[in-house]
């Protein structure tokens, strides 16, 4: 049966307070005031933060929105953070969160979007043993039972809002979490990854071997010694860090992905005398524990999930002899990829693709792929997916996912320069260009000048179609070239508007305060505008207003067209 769907209502956005003032003087519901569409619940200023802060309680009192979250800021240890989910009749409305800055119990900033005049049946017409039948007698695989599964709330592409159950989905491509309306079983959204818990495992085996990258450089590598011969687990930092060596066996690493299978002691990386000389198992685990150490000294964060959780990644997912003979959707996944599957496994993982064997080039940009594993930036960008699976969860699509892809190119740069800095990589070169060291020549994409390579550098010329979840890659570059204007200065190509950056030596105020606003002040489903004001404040929290690092933030969203 097919539900009747309603129709969307007009938006307007009243002015916040005096929309507020309306609901708590009148003490009226937000239901029985004829409301927006969406309340924009941004404050900063003492002037604001007093009736928001009322009309979140309210909320809170009212069960419309309910904790998901507090974290204690790292950064500001007097700071709390608290993430709210919005509840329609006890269903959770898919991405629709509120996050409230607190010092001593006194609010210093909240920013979300509340929907207050949902109108849906939250009664289900498919029940959902018949949704997983359905699945179940569609692939080969079963549909993994430990992943929750539940009824949402969930705004379609068309701004509809849609009763549907939220799984985690096996394909031929990994799992994926589709939506599917709980009224005629069609998928309306779906994206790829949750991130689970395991705890670390004691050490008494550890090693430090000696290896070789992708590029014949020569680096120190933390492994495993057992039964006389060494894997690639990292027992020395606090998370345990392993790097599995699928050997090409694509179709058992489907299973492993689809959980299916899991993975074992026999799949680490493997050496007989510790001196490693694969590549992309070296450079992949060597860089993993970069990535750690970054984290933990310019944040204090202890890993992925803030709690030393397992960090899983894979190489060798296929033999690149095996170009020809797998099938296309393999080819694409595994030599030309590298993702991170929050839902796969009992801990999320990396994998690492292949790329192409040697005299082979892209057809279209003449570029050739080495092995993904040997950039340090494909590595840290792929784990910071994980961090912000355990954060705000920025949805991944249109401009939360674009925000959600800025983030991990921020890091995966800034892990790079962190790396550089220590000088002990003198063969690593740093630079604002992701993927330089894999895809050559010139890399993935430029947050120095994205128009280099084909991205917008401005939010007037970003892309508006559906391909890539709606541009989530693409118009990333508009949110990290302001990180990478806030930080070295000049002229936005688009707007000629010029910023003056707080200098490669202060890099770290900005990547404080970018870290700050996208995994403690975001709402998963922030837009542009939403990171220009988290940012700000963020800027303010840690420097004070008026400060010069949050002028150049200002000045750095100005020059790239978000207001
Ligand atoms: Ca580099
Ligand atoms: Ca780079
Ligand atoms: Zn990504």
């Amino acid at each position: 049966m097919i539900f009747p769907r309603l129709t969307r209502q007009p938006i307007k956005l009243l002015k916040n307070v005096a929309f507020l003032s309306v609901i708590l003087v009148n003490n009226l519901s937000a239901q029985t005031v004829a409301a927006p569409e969406v309340i924009l619940l941004n404050a900063t200023q003492e002037s604001e933060l007093r009736l928001t802060d009322r009309f979140v309680d309210h909320l809170v009192r009212t069960n419309q929105l309910r904790i998901n979250k507090i974290v204690t800021d790292t950064l500001i240890p007097t700071r709390q953070h608290e993430r709210f989910s919005q509840y329609h009749q006890g269903l959770k409305v898919y991405g629709a969160e509120v996050t409230r800055q607190t010092e001593a119990g006194v609010t210093v900033s909240i920013f979300g979007r509340f929907y207050p005049d949902i109108k849906i049946e939250t009664t289900p017409s498919l029940p959902l043993d018949t949704i997983i039948s359905t699945i179940n007698s569609e692939t080969q695989w079963s549909l993994p039972e430990n992943k929750s599964q539940e009824l949402v709330i969930l705004k379609n592409p068309n701004g509809i809002f849609t009763l549907a159950y939220r799984l985690t989905v096996a394909s031929p491509v990994g799992p994926a979490i589709q939506f599917i309306d709980a009224h005629d079983g069609i998928t309306v959204h779906q994206y790829p990854g949750i991130h689970l818990n395991n705890d670390g495992l004691p050490c008494d085996t550890c090693r430090v071997g000696e290896g070789r990258g992708v590029k014949g450089d020569r680096k120190k590598i933390s492994v495993n010694t057992l039964g006389g011969r060494f894997q690639t687990l990292d027992l020395l930092r606090p998370p345990a860090i392993a790097t599995y060596d699928l050997k090409g066996d694509w179709e058992r690493l489907l299973n492993i992905l689809n959980n299916n299978e899991l993975l074992g002691p026999a799949d680490y990386g493997q050496d007989s005398d510790n001196h490693w000389t694969d590549g992309p198992i070296v450079d992949g685990h060597v860089s993993a524990g970069w990535t750690y150490d970054y984290l933990h000294a310019r944040f204090q964060r202890n890993g992925l999930d803030g709690q030393d959780g397992p960090i899983t990644t894979i190489v060798h997912p296929v033999n690149r002899e095996d170009l020809w003979s797998v099938p296309d959707h393999i080819f694409s996944l595994f030599f030309l990829n590298a993702f991170y599957c929050g839902v796969c496994g009992p801990d999320g993982m990396v994998v690492f693709g292949e790329g192409l064997p040697e005299g082979f080039v892209l057809t279209e940009t003449g570029q050739t792929i080495d092995f993904f594993a040997g950039g340090i930036d494909i590595v840290s960008h792929e784990l910071a997916h994980a961090i912000t699976d355990n954060t705000s969860g920025l949805i991944y699509q249109n401009e939360s996912g674009a925000l959600n892809e800025a983030f991990s190119d921020i890091i995966g740069v800034s892990v790079e320069f962190f790396m550089a800095d220590t000088g002990r990589h003198p063969e690593e070169t740093a630079d604002y260009v992701l993927g330089e060291d894999v895809v050559k020549p010139n890399g993935v994409r430029s947050l120095a000048d994205p128009l280099s390579l084909n991205n917008p550098d401005h939010y007037s010329i970003r892309y508006q179609g559906g391909a890539d979840y709606g541009g989530v890659h693409i118009n990333s570059t508009i949110a990290s070239h302001a990180f990478y204007l806030a930080i070295e200065g000049g002229t936005n190509k688009t707007s000629g508007i010029s910023v003056v950056g707080v200098g490669s030596h202060n890099r770290w105020q900005i990547e404080q305060v970018f870290y700050r606003a996208f995994t403690m002040l975001m709402p998963a489903n922030s837009t542009f505008s939403i990171a220009r004001k988290t940012t700000i404040q963020s800027a303010r929290d840690m420097f004070g207003a008026g400060h010069t690092v949050e002028r150049a933030i200002d000045e750095a969203w100005t020059a790239v067209g978000v207001k």
